[in-house]
């Protein structure tokens, strides 16, 4: 699975990034969006995934989040988040970038990920024009709560399609994918822009990149390394090979 130049090249960087995608959770039992059984096989993520969609049916929108967070609350990280967490302590420089809101990697340990899709577990004002609040939401309530400084309707603290990426987390993105040695690109389907973008940099900039899914992916081809697998083995693998050269 992992060619032996690869790992010694891994062995040696010193700057590595990690883009994971909704595939990462799948393990813990969370559906990704796309693809067979995705979420949006059974719903159409224009009427859930824009603020056009909440402006039109806050409620609606609202209990598919509130329903997701409920699931979340019983999900536990998998192998993959894991070992993920623990290439902080392997790479003397280490980020990793993830679209995904559900922070299951925060769970398993990992220290300051870079969200650049929000956190279901955040809410904000969705006021027009939004008076800027923004709350923890752990409570699961039905209704999407007012704005306790305007009135305004309360929405989830992620990124919508049409909406832009939150400007710090992007821009601490784009700088890890250019100065990297190493780009990891975990459980997404890379179609998703600006996101997507990061690993073609990586690519365009001659590093090395190495992609884990089950499915091939639009990066499939252009990748140095294009594992076919889920991603818990072929991590809990990928550590057993990186802990054992490194000892050697
Ligand atoms: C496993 C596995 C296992 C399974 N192990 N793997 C350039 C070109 C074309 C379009 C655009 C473009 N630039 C911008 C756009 C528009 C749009 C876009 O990209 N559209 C395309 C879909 C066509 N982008 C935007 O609108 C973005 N904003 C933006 O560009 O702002 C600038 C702007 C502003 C104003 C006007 C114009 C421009 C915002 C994008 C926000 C995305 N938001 C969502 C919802 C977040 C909230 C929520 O969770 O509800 O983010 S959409 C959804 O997709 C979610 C995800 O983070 C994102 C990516 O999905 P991901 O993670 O890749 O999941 P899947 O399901 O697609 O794939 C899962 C993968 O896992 C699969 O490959 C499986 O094989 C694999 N897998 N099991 C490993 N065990
Ligand atoms: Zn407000």
């Amino acid at each position: 699975m992992y060619p032996k130049e690869i790992i010694e090249k891994l062995i040696k960087a010193q700057k590595a990034v990690v883009l994971t995608g909704a595939g990462i959770s799948a393990e813990s039992g969370i559906s990704t969006f796309r693809g067979t059984g995705g979420q949006w096989d059974k719903v159409d993520p224009m009427k859930l995934a824009t603020p056009e969609a909440f402006a039109k049916d806050p409620k609606y929108v609202w209990e598919w989040y509130e329903a997701r967070r409920r699931q979340l609350r019983e999900a536990k990280p998998n192998m993959g988040h894991d070992v993920i967490a623990g290439m902080e302590e392997f790479f003397p420089k280490f980020t990793l970038i993830t679209q995904n809101v559900d922070r299951l990697h925060q769970k398993a340990g990992s220290r300051n990920p870079i969200e650049l899709h929000g956190s279901i577990w955040m809410a904000r004002c969705a006021g027009i024009p939004s008076c800027g609040e923004w709350e923890d939401r752990h409570e699961l309530v039905n209704l999407p709560p007012q704005c306790p400084h305007c009135g305004a309707l309360v929405r989830p603290g992620v990124v919508w399609f049409g909406e832009g990426l939150p400007g710090e987390a992007w821009a601490e993105a784009e700088k890890a994918a250019l100065e990297c040695d190493v780009f990891f690109v975990i459980g997404t389907s890379a179609l998703v822009h600006p996101a997507a973008s990061l690993p073609e940099t990586a690519i365009q900039k001659g590093k090395l990149v190495i992609e884990i899914n089950p499915e091939e992916t639009p990066l499939s081809g252009l990748v140095t390394l294009s594992v076919r697998s889920h991603a818990g083995p072929a991590l809990e693998l990928l550590r057993e090979k990186l802990l054992a050269n490194d000892s050697a």
